[in-house]
């Protein structure tokens, strides 16, 4: 079984730039939520790095600062200018300084978090030269995950494991029957597209969410540092089983890939090959929750 990677609640500048500091440790990592957890998954990619750090070093300081001014406002104006502390309201009604200060102030805050907001959608959307490239076709209600011809040509669905199948090790509905597997330190980019409804691809450890549309190419990229399993979920209301379609990918060294890669051209090559056309949604009840 994967040891799991304990992630604290630690919040506020410090943790921000601890985290772009240390980066991630060596041990294998473990995305997937903890009972209890409270904050973000480890974070396994470029994206999700920056992702977790405008949340840590930016939005959260602003937040609190800013609910922490408002709260003190309040309690002034509540303890100074109530009816016993102040009988005479004065009748000032204008005082430009105080206008310009409190226009031009919340303008200054929008600018410091639109500055590294775009950076980081420019960063999530301006893909880099991809050195894998796995296409993810959403389905009512499981994921098939295609690789291109230069890594064999093959195409599978990935669809939850039931309780009654659940091996040792595996997590009750994020496991599933065929996860995909990626070489570490590799940029591997997804290709997310649906055929029927709409859905959304999501590995938050990748800093990746993306909408599955039918008859709409999308596309997400990460890169994962660190080898180990991170599991995702379809993100986007999709219909009855929703919550069953899981996406869980294994980050290994690039000798593991290339084995797996020999095993799965073999087992699925004879499952409709890399022709997704023909890949139909498999027969199966819907799970009961
Ligand atoms: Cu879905």
């Amino acid at each position: 079984m994967q040891e799991r990677a304990s992630i604290p609640f630690r919040t506020g500048l410090a943790t921000g730039l601890a985290i772009v500091a240390a980066g991630p440790s060596r041990a294998a990592l473990l995305g997937a939520p903890e009972q209890g957890q409270v904050g973000f998954l480890p974070a396994n990619s470029p994206v999700a790095s920056d992702i977790q750090w405008l949340h840590n070093a930016i939005l959260l300081p602003v937040t609190v600062g800013i609910s922490l001014l408002v709260l003190f406002l309040l309690a002034y104006v509540v303890f100074r200018f109530n009816e016993n502390a102040h009988p005479t309201p004065t009748r000032t009604t204008h005082n430009g300084p105080l206008e310009i200060a409190w226009t031009v102030l919340p303008a200054l805050v929008l600018v410091i978090v639109a500055v590294p907001s775009f950076r980081l959608l420019t960063q999530q959307l301006v893909i880099p030269e991809p050195e894998l490239t796995i296409k993810a076709t959403a389905s009512q209600w499981h994921w098939t995950y295609a690789y291109p011809k230069t890594a064999g040509g093959f195409s599978y669905d990935s669809i939850v494991k039931e309780d009654k199948d659940l091996a040792p090790g595996d997590i009750r509905l994020l496991s599933v029957d065929n996860a995909a597997y990626v070489p570490v330190g590799k940029v591997v980019e997804i290709d997310v597209v649906s055929q029927d409804v709409i859905h959304s691809f999501s590995i938050p450890s990748f800093g990746v969410k993306i909408d599955a549309v039918p008859g709409r190419l999308n596309k997400a990229w990460f890169k994962a540092g660190q080898e180990g399993v991170f599991y995702g979920q379809c993100s986007n209301i999709c219909g009855i089983d929703h919550a069953f379609m899981p996406i869980e990918f294994h980050v290994v060294s690039q000798q593991v890939y290339d084995a797996w890669l020999e095993k799965a051209k073999k087992a699925f090559a004879s499952a409709g090959g890399a022709d997704l056309a023909a890949a139909a949604p498999s027969a199966r009840a819907p799970l009961k929750p």
